[in-house]
């Protein structure tokens, strides 16, 4: 089943909630970034005197800007003097960090209203993991952006997609306040023309270098010959650079309350004896085994360390766990390693209770091979 992953992303987030503090600003080209000193002015008459950009300077650079001022060039990153020089008469606001924490719970509790499975991606992002509710996507990410608008005043993008590599890019997509919904099917047409910046994971090192092979769009990528990739690339990244470019990601979308074990454990209608019942309590236990490893590959965990909880018909309890060589969500990889605990116990009394545990949980499929240790220094930046 095709999961319904959205990217949720503010639009000119720091800039936006300045602009529900100052509304005479709206319309015009504002920018972030100044220190206390730019401070608005109270005038005797009750309006405000703004800082301009042209009164700025020093060395700090652009938090961010508002559309209006992204028309005239000044993005963020960029050095305050330079955007002075595109856009001298740009208001400039200093950042209020406090502000722009409390709209972020804000915005982020008003989609837990809607749909809880939240990913936190920082101060103005999220993903969200849509596939469990019924709605329909359109319906159903209209109701997000106006319950955060109710909530906050703001407006915010959102992509949907059966990935959270095909949300994120596509939350860019239609900004500001745009909804766009792909599928694998729309990735020729929708992704393949983009710049491979437009990739989360592939940055400058690795655009670079694939500029120097004349590869500049996704679709290129995806067109690539593979033993090309490899040789200037390393497998790993490479791999994962062919998978990107055809829209593919498995990643789970984590949510910060994370489980510590998943298990399944069953009570029996009478007590069973692990000898004289043997043939009942197997299937029993192979079940629990089998179902457990299902809720682990739903929920897209795996796990390292497995373990048994047996109730004795005297109600005493004892748990055993083994820790296996590498993270399985495989139920019968849990059903032989929960046999090897079952011959650690004693089994002369009945049993009443079974139950498997899988802890150690990681996300199957955690992050981009980039992430990793085995990538090295010389992607640190991809
Ligand atoms: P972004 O979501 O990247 O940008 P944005 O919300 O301002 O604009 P967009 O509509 O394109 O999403 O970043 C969120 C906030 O993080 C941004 O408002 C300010 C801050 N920020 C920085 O402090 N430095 C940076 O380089 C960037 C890109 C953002
Ligand atoms: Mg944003
Ligand atoms: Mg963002």
């Amino acid at each position: 089943m095709a999961r319904r992953i959205a990217h949720l992303d503010m639009d000119a987030f720091y800039a936006s909630v300045e602009l529900l503090r100052y509304p005479e600003l709206r319309g015009q080209a504002v920018v972030i970034g100044g220190g206390s000193a730019h401070q608005p002015r109270l005038l005797a008459d009750g309006s405000r005197q703004f800082s301009r950009l042209r009164d700025y300077a020093g060395r700090g650079v652009v938090t961010t800007s508002t559309y209006e001022a992204r028309a005239l060039g000044v993005f963020s990153a960029m050095g305050m003097m330079k955007a002075a020089a595109l856009a001298p008469d740009a208001v400039l606001l200093p950042t209020d960090f406090d502000s722009y924490r409390r709209y972020s719970r804000l915005f982020k509790a008003a989609v837990a209203g809607i749909a809880p499975h939240i990913e936190d991606r920082g101060i103005d992002e999220i993903y969200i993991d849509l596939s469990e509710l019924p709605d329909d996507t359109r319906e159903l990410a209209l109701r997000i952006k106006a319950a955060v608008r109710e909530h906050t005043g703001l407006s915010c993008s959102i992509g949907i997609a059966p990935n959270k590599l095909l949300a994120k890019i596509c939350s860019d997509l239609e900004k500001p306040d745009g909804l766009t919904v792909v599928s694998l099917d729309d990735v020729p047409a929708r992704i393949w023309p983009l710049a491979v910046r437009k990739v989360n994971g592939i940055g400058p090192k690795a655009t670079a270098r694939l500029a120097e092979l004349g590869i500049a769009t996704v679709g290129q990528v995806a067109a690539a010959d593979p033993a090309l990739l490899r040789e200037h690339f390393g497998l790993n990244y490479a791999t994962w650079l062919g998978r990107v470019s055809r829209g593919l990601d498995e990643r789970a979308v984590v949510t910060s309350s994370e489980p510590k074990s998943i298990s399944r454990e069953t009570t029996f209608e009478r007590d069973l004896h692990a000898r004289h019942d043997r043939e009942a309590l197997s299937e029993i236990f192979t079940r629990l085994c089998m179902r457990l490893g299902e809720d682990l590959a739903r929920k897209r965990y795996v796990g390292r360390t497995v373990g048994i909880k047996l109730r004795y018909s005297d109600f005493r309890t004892v748990t055993r766990d083994v820790t296996l060589p590498a993270p399985t969500a495989d139920g019968a990889a849990i059903r032989r390693a929960a046999g090897e605990c079952l011959r650690r116990v004693p089994l002369e009394l009945k049993l009443r209770l079974l139950g498997v545990r899988v802890s150690a949980l990681s996300g199957m499929d955690e992050a981009a091979p980039a992430k990793t240790a085995t990538q090295g220094d010389l992607f640190s930046d991809l």
